[in-house]
Order: structure tokens, then sequence, then C-alpha cells
């Protein structure tokens, strides 16, 4: 068999529903891509959902550019970098050209028989974890962050939301004045707001995770230097170039970098080097992702431009039978990429075919 480029909708509950200030998630709805050329079978997950709400893109406009613009260009199964050449001229849409642009970066690396996360230069055998606590009631927040701790999670981020913030974060606070903590505020606030945003200098956070709008850098620069708090941008992160000004102008510090958010591995290894050269920090965000996903994520954080914990946790805390049968286990707070080619991940047939809701052959030949 020659070249197949496959799709597959995929729906797997979540253990618990994960609210942030944008809407609440209680099931993952994926798309996964397959590519084959009869010896290898490479996969991938756009970080999109149903709804456009984290970003402009979702699962439907995800398809559509795949379906008729990206497809086409990997016949002849060209190096991620190649493919971000040929279809430069395509503004934005950057979700699914991750997708592809990771889907390749698996299939070129089990090819080589490598695991991603060497294959993606200087790395660490394991990286780092935070853990990122959804919102619900104060106190049963409370009893999140206590079981990120016990757990030994790194980090503990709390989503947070206009108003709730001060309940929120006084609550841990009392009860935890000295762990590692941020908020992410996934766009909720404004300049308007400066009078409650900067009472969060008073909590002692790792960082402020993007509090202004999705495609802002310049109110967060005015934001920066009215905080003590330092600012980490996540949505706004879209590129390399958006990078350079943000820290140019001084509206971050930190960078949350989600390859699927940024085009792919090809662009996220740039931005960090950004962050890096410009004396910031990095870490690997989630977007809730299945084990593919995952297994990306994970490969990036072991690399050594990554220098603060990232949102990578294990499996088992997003679903109770993920599809795959090699789940991440923590260790110590640490997580370790799949040392097997690729990302390593071994597809569980069954449960994946379970969860199917749609599937459609794109491309084969
Ligand atoms: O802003 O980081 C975010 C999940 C969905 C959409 C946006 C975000 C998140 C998370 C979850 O914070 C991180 C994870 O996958 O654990
Ligand atoms: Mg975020």
């Amino acid at each position: 068999m020659a070249f197949r480029l496959k799709y597959y909708n995929i729906r797997i509950p979540l253990v618990i529903p994960f609210r942030t200030s944008f809407g609440t998630t209680s099931v993952r709805d994926a798309i996964l891509f397959q590519l084959s050329d009869g010896n290898v079978t490479a996969y991938s997950e756009a970080v999109t959902s149903s709804l456009p709400d984290y970003g402009y893109e979702d699962n439907g406009t995800v398809l559509h550019i795949v379906r008729e613009f990206l497809a086409d260009k990997i016949r002849d199964y060209p190096r991620p970098e190649e493919f971000l050449e040929r279809v430069a001229s395509i503004k934005g849409n950057n979700m699914a050209k991750a997708a592809i642009e990771m889907l390749l970066w698996d299939f070129h690396s089990k090819k080589g028989g490598t695991p991603l996360y060497r294959a993606l230069g200087d790395h660490r055998e394991d990286a780092d974890v935070g853990i990122s606590i959804g919102m619900t009631s104060t106190p049963k927040m409370l009893e999140l962050v206590k079981q990120g701790i016990d757990r030994g999670y790194k980090r503990i981020k709390v989503k947070i939301e206009r108003g709730r913030e001060e309940d929120i974060l006084s609550s841990i606070r009392k009860e935890f004045p000295d762990v590692p903590l941020s908020a992410d505020a996934n766009c909720n606030y404004t300049l308007k707001d400066i009078g409650a945003l900067k009472k969060i200098d008073d909590y002692n956070l790792e960082y402020l995770e993007q509090p202004l709008g999705h495609d802002d850098v310049v109110d967060h620069a005015e934001l920066a230097s009215r905080l003590s708090t330092p600012i980490c941008l996540d949505e706004s992160i879209t590129s390399s170039e958006i990078t350079e000004k943000a820290f140019e102008i001084g509206a971050c510090s930190i960078v949350n970098i989600k390859p699927g958010r940024v085009s792919g591995l090809t662009e996220s290894l740039k931005i960090a080097k950004i962050a890096h050269d410009n004396g910031g920090h990095v870490w690997v965000g989630g977007m809730l992702e299945t084990g593919i996903g995952r297994a990306f994520n994970v490969s990036f954080a072991a690399n050594k431009l990554v220098d603060l914990p990232g949102d990578t946790s294990p499996n088992d805390k997003y679903f109770v039978k993920d599809i795959v049968t090699n789940p991440f286990t923590l260790d110590s707070g640490k997580i370790r990429p799949n040392s097997l080619p690729g990302i390593g991940v071994d597809i569980d047939h069954k449960e994946f075919l379970d969860r199917i809701v749609k599937s459609d052959t794109l491309i084969s030949e």
C-alpha cells in the first residue's frame, strides 16, 4: 500500500469536567490524523475542539483546511520544515498546520527509528510537570490543589475569572503559603480591571497567564509594567514573529508553548529559543489532549530550551481509559517521554475504535 491519510473524530469523557473562564469541557472531542506509507504509521492530534472559544479555530476549520489545502502537500512525505514552506501562503490556521506538521515529525522519526524527543535536539531524559486545575467551588479547588501537591506536582496552576480571583487565590495561599502557584485567566480581563489585577500581586504567583485579549500583546505590555507578578502568554503566542514582538515591548517574560497552537514543533523550537535569548522562560502547555497529542507535548517538554514545569500531566489526570496501552506516569513530579521511535505511543485499537464518531480517508493512493 502506498500513501494513505485518514482522520478520526473521537470522543472520550474527561475524569472531571474542566472549567475555564471561556467554558466547560466534559468530553475531549478530538480530531486525530493517521499517515501511512504501508510500513510506518504515524499519528497526530489537532488541539482544537468543537468550539472556537480558545482561539478562532475549531475541529470544523481544521478539517476544512487539511482537506482542501494541506493534505495534497504531503503526498511525498516532506520534512516538517519543507511542509511549512509549502503552506506558507496560507494565513493563520496554525492548529491545522500543526496537526500535519507534527504528523510528519512522527512519521520521519519513526522512519529513522528515533524517539521524537531525541529528534528535537538537546534534551533531558524527563520533564518537570505542573498541574492545571479547572474552576469549581473554592473548597473543591483547595482539595484538588492538596491532591496535586501530594502527587508531587512541581507547580500548581489554577484557572481564574473576573470576580473570583481573590477568593480562589487567597484561599489557596492561606493553606499553602509557599507552593509554587500560578493563575490562568484565559483572556477574561481587560485593562479596565487594573484594580483587581493589581491585587493579584499579593499572592506571590510564579506568573499570571494570559489575563488579556487572545490576540493582544500591546495591552499586556502595559499591564506587565504595572504588575510585579510576571506575565506569561499563552493564546497570544501564535508564531515566532509575534514572540519577538512580545519580548521587544515587554508584554511577557514567560511563554506557554503549545506546539499544536503554533503550527507545530519547528516553530515551537524557534519560539523557545527567542524566549531564552531574551532572558525569558518557557514551559509546555496542554489542551486536554488524548495520549496521542500528549506524547508530542511530553517529547517537547524534555527539550533543554524548556525550563519550567509544564501542563503535561499523565493520561489518567484526564481520562479513565485513554486510547493508548502505554500511558505516561508521574514520578517525583517528572514525566519521561516514550523511548520507542516517534511519539512512541502504543495505540489501544479496541479503545480507539470504540471512541470513533466519524472517520474518513482524505487521500489514498
Ligand atoms: O489555557 O492552558 C490553557 C485546557 C484547554 C484550553 C486551554 C487551556 C487548558 C489547560 C489545560 O490549562 C492544560 C492541560 O492539558 O492539562
Ligand atoms: Mg492557558
